[in-house]
């Protein structure tokens, strides 16, 4: 049971790393982080940073998460004019802690109406995510109390659209006492698709609804960008344990999580640790869904070398769903075609 000492005000906005977390006999003072997703921007180039930290020791989160209207680019050379949660799509990933106190403020810095949906939280949906106007800012908290890998996304109809525009990220609950395994390398994929249609007078890109309705997607994407890990691999070490949190945000398609040349060691559908499975080949994650996967990349298996990553959903790795694992530097191969 956690027991609170001495909380710190919010309005303090304190913000304490690992190093400033204390401890008192075995009881632990809350300490509250603030993160505002305006100045904490994941790096896109040359990649989507996929790397994922550690959740910090701070027991009071607070988020500040501005909506902003963006260009992006969805494939090479595609630029597609965007809505977003911090200016990138996927938005930056919280990390938090079971048990721990999310608090959520949601400024629209848009031309129009959004709102937001977090999955992680058990809380009235009129309330928390009510469509709020430009220049409105909303705000809520709960306590994550189930641990698991979530989709955060706009709600506001039609949803289709406001997902394909690219208003989604992904929300890490740790387990209370860990995930029960070390992990060397840890990362975060959110898969979704686009319905791109180019406007020949200003080569930019916006949403084809009829295409969207037809489920014609024009890329499909791991972390907002088609191909962007085949040109630029996740890097890991030979005899690493790699932990991957997916999430899916559609808005329509499945994602049949894969990864060429390894087996999962252990699959938690929704990342969730009670419903662990051992030694599995491919999962399912709907659209809205999440799971975690973890693999060992051991000198006596899947060592030194390239592995795609896919949703085995072919068609839709074909649109850019895949990526590479490099494991160690591989001189054998320099490429994969897969
Ligand atoms: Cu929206």
């Amino acid at each position: 049971m956690r027991i609170r000492i001495n909380p710190i005000p919010v309005t303090a906005a304190i913000v304490l790393g690992a190093g400033a977390f204390s401890f008192i006999g075995a009881r632990r003072a809350d300490t509250v982080e603030r993160i505002d997703f305006s100045t904490t921007r994941v790096a896109t180039s040359p990649a989507y940073d996929a790397r994922l930290a550690p959740a910090t020791r701070a027991t009071i989160r607070e988020f500040i998460i501005p909506v902003t209207h963006d260009t992006i680019e969805i494939a090479g050379g595609v630029k597609y004019e965007g809505w977003t949660f911090g200016g990138t799509v996927p938005g930056p990933t919280i990390r938090v802690r079971e048990g721990d106190l999310v608090r959520v403020k949601v400024v629209n810095r848009s031309p129009m109406p959004h709102s937001i949906d977090f999955h992680s939280a058990r809380i009235p949906a009129n309330v928390a995510y009510r469509t709020f106007m430009p220049n409105d800012t909303v705000s809520f908290e709960f306590t994550a109390r189930d641990p698991g890998a979530y989709l955060v996304h706009c709600g506001t109809p039609p949803v289709t659209m406001h997902i394909m525009q690219g208003m989604y990220f992904a929300v890490i609950v740790d387990p209370r006492e860990g995930w029960g395994t070390w992990a060397d390398k840890e990362f975060v994929i959110v898969q979704s698709e686009f319905y791109a249609k180019e406007d020949t007078a200003t080569h930019r890109h916006g949403p084809d609804w009829t295409a969207a309705m037809a489920k014609q997607a024009s890329q499909v994407t791991f972390n907002g960008r088609a191909f962007q890990y085949k040109d630029n691999p996740l890097k890991v070490d030979v005899g690493d344990r790699v932990r991957f949190f997916v999430v899916n945000a559609g808005p329509t398609f499945r994602s049949d999580f894969h990864i060429v040349g390894a087996i999962f060691d252990r699959v938690y559908p929704d990342g969730t640790p009670r419903h662990a499975m051992e030694r599995v080949q491919t999962w399912t994650i709907p659209a809205g869904g999440g799971a975690v996967f973890e693999t060992v990349f051991s000198k006596d298996g899947s060592g030194e070398g390239l592995y795609p990553f896919v949703t085995h959903s072919f068609a839709d790795a074909e649109k850019g769903a895949v990526g590479i694992i490099r494991v160690g530097t591989p001189k054998t191969f320099a490429k994969m075609d897969h």
